[in-house]
C-alpha cells in the first residue's frame, strides 16, 4: 500500500522499528463526528454499530443542535490506517453517550492515546470525556470538528476554554475529509512518540 505520510516519520518512529500496531481511540461527546471521522479515513470497510434512535432515547440523549441525526453508535466503531510501511493505526471509536461508558473499561485496554473530538460550540459537553481519558491514563490530542454555519474558534480559543496543558496538541479538522482526518492522527501519534520519548529519557 502507498504510504499516506505527509510529514516525515522520523519525526514520530523509533529509528530501526519494525511495523507498529498502534492503538487509538476516538473519542467525543454525543453526535461529534467520531463515525464520520473513522469512515472517512478507514483504509478497510470501518465496523460500525449504528442503530436507530427512538423516541425512548429523547430523554437521555441530548438532541440540542443535532436534530438530524437518526442514528448513534451503542458499541464502537473500529477502522484501520497504514500511516506508513512502519506505522499501523487500529482506531477504535468509543460511543459518546453517557449510558455507554461500560464499555470504555474493554475499549480502553491497551489503548497508545486518544483524539477527543470536540464541537466548538458545545465545549462544556466535552469536560466528561477529556476526564474520562485522564482517568485511563491516556495521553490525547483535541481535534476541532467544525460543523457547516458554526462559529469559527481558533485553537488557542478552545485550548483555553478547555483548560488544556499548554503542550496537548490541538487541530482543526473536517471529520468528513479524509486529509484532515489523517493529519489529526498524524499529529496525536507524534505527539505520543515525544511524550514516549520523555519517559524514557
Ligand atoms: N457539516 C458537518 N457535519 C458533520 C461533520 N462531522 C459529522 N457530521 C455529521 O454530524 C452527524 C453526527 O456524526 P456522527 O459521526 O454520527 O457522530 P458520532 O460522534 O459518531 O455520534 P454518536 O456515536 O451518536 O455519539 C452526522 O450526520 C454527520 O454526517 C462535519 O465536520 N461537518
Ligand atoms: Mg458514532
Amino acid at each position: 500500500m502507498a504510504s499516506r505520510l505527509s510529514l516525515s516519520e522520523d519525526a514520530y518512529v523509533p529509528s530501526g522499528a519494525q511495523q507498529t500496531a498502534v492503538k487509538i481511540l476516538i473519542v467525543g461527546h454525543f453526535a461529534v463526528g467520531k463515525t464520520t471521522l473513522i469512515g472517512s479515513l478507514s483504509e478497510i470497510t470501518p465496523l460500525s454499530t449504528e442503530e436507530r434512535m427512538t423516541t425512548l432515547s429523547e430523554r437521555v440523549d441530548d438532541l440540542k443542535g443535532v436534530q438530524g441525526k437518526t442514528t448513534t453508535t451503542v458499541a464502537l466503531d473500529f477502522g484501520r490506517l497504514t500511516l506508513s510501511e512502519r506505522v499501523v493505526l487500529y482506531l477504535f471509536g468509543s460511543p459518546g453517550q453517557q449510558r455507554f461508558v461500560s464499555l470504555w473499561d474493554d475499549t480502553a485496554r491497551g489503548a497508545l492515546g486518544a483524539l477527543v473530538l470536540v464541537d466548538p460550540e458545545r465545549l462544556a459537553d466535552s469536560f466528561d470525556v477529556m476526564d474520562l481519558v485522564e482517568s485511563y491514563g491516556l495521553d490525547f490530542a483535541v481535534a476541532i470538528n467544525h460543523f457547516d454555519g458554526s462559529t469559527f474558534h481558533t485553537p488557542e480559543e478552545v485550548r483555553e476554554a478547555l483548560d488544556l496543558l499548554p503542550d496537548t496538541p490541538v487541530v482543526t479538522i473536517d471529520a468528513r475529509d479524509e486529509k484532515s482526518s489523517v493529519d489529526a492522527l498524524i499529529t496525536l501519534v507524534r505527539y505520543l512518540h515525544e511524550r514516549a520519548d520523555l519517559e524514557h529519557a
